[in-house]
């Protein structure tokens, strides 16, 4: 396992950033200083602080007498509701590590993620807009792995567990596995420990303000790191905060939830954000409880973020984060300036960012370019991974040779550190914040008979800032029309954003002059066409 380096760790540890603390310790302790408060409400459902930690206690009993325990991976695939919480803490507590799904993932996705962890079970719900969740999970784990469906009687029986004390996890071992965007392939899974996590945890919180008066509207699916830790559900419960669970992130919804429950701090994706800033001209709701929304996972420009706080009467906090690890954050009292056209600084000072030569994919740390000047960004810190989990060879062109995470973003860096994303030299779609790994895409067309090659890329979106673009070329003979490639691409099991928007069927790639020496070459040259219509 690529772990920190012991003499790095050991700095990390005196900078009191790594403070020997596990989720499961956490909860305890929040417990302990907000017993009656609200820590979750959704669904109909309130719970407080105690009660959490009650329900964690038990399901945490519950997994260990069904045989999860130290170090046994389980994939939770949850949508946004309360049970979310107990549920994870509970597999903390069991000492247990999850791998956070998100919703829209389907089987083939599902699959890859239970086989790439070895995972023992799998968590779930029964259904959730409108697709059989239960069935999905059971048909992924065969006989070999168990199915939790939350919900059902055995899942009751579970949580009502006698709680018993259970050995404390290791604060620096994987306390959970997350899922990159990918470029190539299928998507790495991000092992963050307890330590490295819950220091981004509270420092999100408190750089975005959260006091244990705040409600976080969690309106993002929350499995994944921006709304589970920028600052998130877990940002909220270390502030003592109450999260609220948006079922969806529709204007309508999360202005309902709003009002009724007094939010005062979401984070959106900036075409969530364009949608709300829209909705809220023609609302009846009282959002004037709204302080904070955070915009982010994708970049938002400076239009769209000047129209933030004059719609929703709210101030805007821009974060462009990685589920690898670093997070930036625009400061709540930053210049104005600053905020709108940055997207912020990182977290720690300990966070190292080295913006490198962008020609060059293998750039180093010491392959600078001029202060000021455009790009790739480089970085290595205390909560920044130092390896994909299971994936030695994809780590060594994924980080340099002294421990930087090759982001694949392209950044200008302000003098006050402020990073600037202006592009991204990886070979991945930013759907509106989805991302979507343009291998991935073309592995699942090229295994359509009819197809020879496939070259997927980013086209840009009013909406959503980019869409994604497939080039195929047919095999011979063969005139696969695109409504059904974008049919068969679906019917592989996929997350529905993973499926082609457009599709354009070609007699050969329509690059002239490149040949095709290499993938990355030709997307290159595909993109800038498709730019270009
Ligand atoms: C967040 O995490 P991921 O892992 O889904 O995606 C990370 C990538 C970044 O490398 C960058 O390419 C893009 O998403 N990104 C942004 C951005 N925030 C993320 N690009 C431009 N501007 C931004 N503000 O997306 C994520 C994790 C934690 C907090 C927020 C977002």
């Amino acid at each position: 396992m690529n772990l920190w380096p012991e003499e790095t760790a050991a700095r990390y540890r005196a900078s009191g950033y790594w403070r020997g603390q596990t989720f499961g310790a956490l909860l305890t302790s929040l417990k302990e200083a907000y017993a009656d408060r609200t820590a979750v409400v959704g669904e109909g459902q309130r719970w407080t602080f105690a009660e959490v930690d009650e329900r964690a206690h038990r399901l945490a009993a519950g997994f260990s007498a069904d045989g999860i325990g130290q170090g046994d991976r389980v994939v939770v695939q949850l949508p946004n509701i309360p049970e979310f919480v107990p549920v994870v803490f509970g597999l903390w507590r069991a000492g247990a590590v999850p791998v956070f799904a998100l919703p829209a993932h389907r089987d083939s996705e599902l699959r890859h993620f239970a086989e790439q962890s070895s995972a023992k079970a799998i968590l779930t719900v029964g259904g959730h807009a409108g697709h059989d969740h239960a069935k999905m999970a059971r048909e992924v784990a065969q006989q070999q792995r168990k199915v939790f469906v939350v919900g059902e009687p055995e899942f009751a029986e579970l949580a009502a567990s006698a709680p018993r004390e259970l050995p404390e996890p290791d604060s620096e071992g994987i306390a959970f596995l997350q899922l990159s965007g990918g470029s190539t392939g299928l998507p790495k899974l991000i092992p963050r420990t307890h330590d490295d996590y819950l220091y981004s945890v509270r420092e999100s919180a408190r750089i975005c303000g959260l006091k244990k008066e705040s409600v976080y509207l969690a309106a993002l699916p929350v499995a994944h790191n921006f709304p589970l830790s920028s600052p998130g559900l877990l940002g909220a419960l270390h502030a003592g905060a109450a999260t609220v669970m948006a079922p969806r992130p529709d204007a309508d919804t999360a202005f309902r939830l709003i009002e009724a429950e007094g939010v005062t701090i979401s984070g959106v994706v900036p075409p969530l954000a364009a949608a709300w800033v829209q909705a809220a001209a023609r609302t009846g709701r009282d959002l004037s409880s709204l302080d904070v929304l955070l915009v982010g996972g994708a970049k938002c420009g400076r239009e769209l973020a000047e129209r933030v706080g004059p719609a929703l009467g709210c101030r805007l906090q821009q974060v462009f984060g990685m589920a690898e690890g670093l997070v930036c954050y625009t400061r709540l009292d930053d210049p104005e300036d600053l905020v709108l056209s940055t997207q912020g600084r990182p977290i720690s000072p300990d966070d190292e960012v080295r913006v490198v030569n962008p020609d060059d994919p293998l750039a180093t740390s010491g392959d600078l370019v001029e202060p000021g000047g455009i790009g790739a960004l480089l970085t290595r810190g205390p909560y920044t991974i130092r390896g994909y989990y299971n994936a030695a060879e994809h780590n060594k062109t994924a980080f340099t040779e002294d421990g930087f995470y090759r982001t694949g973003d392209l950044v200008r860096q302000r003098e006050s550190g402020h990073l600037e994303v202006v592009g991204r030299a990886k070979e991945q779609i930013n759907r509106g914040g989805e991302k979507v790994a343009a291998e991935e895409v073309e592995n699942h067309l090229m295994a359509h008979p009819g197809v020879l090659d496939a070259a997927v890329v980013a086209v840009p979106d009013e909406y959503l800032g980019e869409r994604t673009c497939a080039y195929v070329v047919p095999a011979d003979g063969e005139q696969p029309s695109a409504a059904e490639l974008r049919r068969f691409v679906r019917g592989r099991g996929v997350a529905a954003f993973k499926v082609p928007d457009l599709v354009e069927v070609v007699g050969e790639f329509p690059v002239t002059g490149v040949g095709k020496t290499s993938k990355r070459e030709l997307r290159a040259a595909l993109a800038a066409l498709a730019k270009e219509r």
